[in-house]
């Protein structure tokens, strides 16, 4: 039975979910100089000589790399700059994005 001095409140969960990262991803060609990569890693994503060298690397011999993870608009940004960096130069390197799993 019920007792009419016990209310009954219906809790809102208003649940927000984080929004999703998404991956910049650096793809091989055969034209690119190693060394303008780099540069181009070392420039645009903060990397160290190092670092740049093995994701470049890590993309001549695998066919591509993933580079870093960043909100949505600034992984879109980023790799579509770096791409740009290699087409004044009229090279064919190429940087995408995808959402992370
Ligand atoms: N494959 C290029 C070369 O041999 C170098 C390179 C590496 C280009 C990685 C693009 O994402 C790349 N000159």
């Amino acid at each position: 039975m019920s007792n009419p001095d016990i209310k009954k409140r219906t809790k809102v969960l208003v649940k927000t979910e984080r929004p999703r990262l998404h991956k910049v991803i650096l793809i091989n060609d055969d034209f690119t100089p190693r060394e303008f990569v780099v540069v181009i890693l070392k420039g645009e994503f903060r990397m160290n000589e190092e670092q740049a060298y093995n994701v470049m690397l890590t993309a001549h011999r695998r066919g591509a790399c993933v580079v870093a993870v960043f909100a949505k608009d600034v992984a879109e940004t980023k790799a579509t700059r770096a791409t740009e960096a290699g087409r004044a130069k009229g090279y064919p390197l190429l940087f995408t994005t995808e959402p992370e799993e």
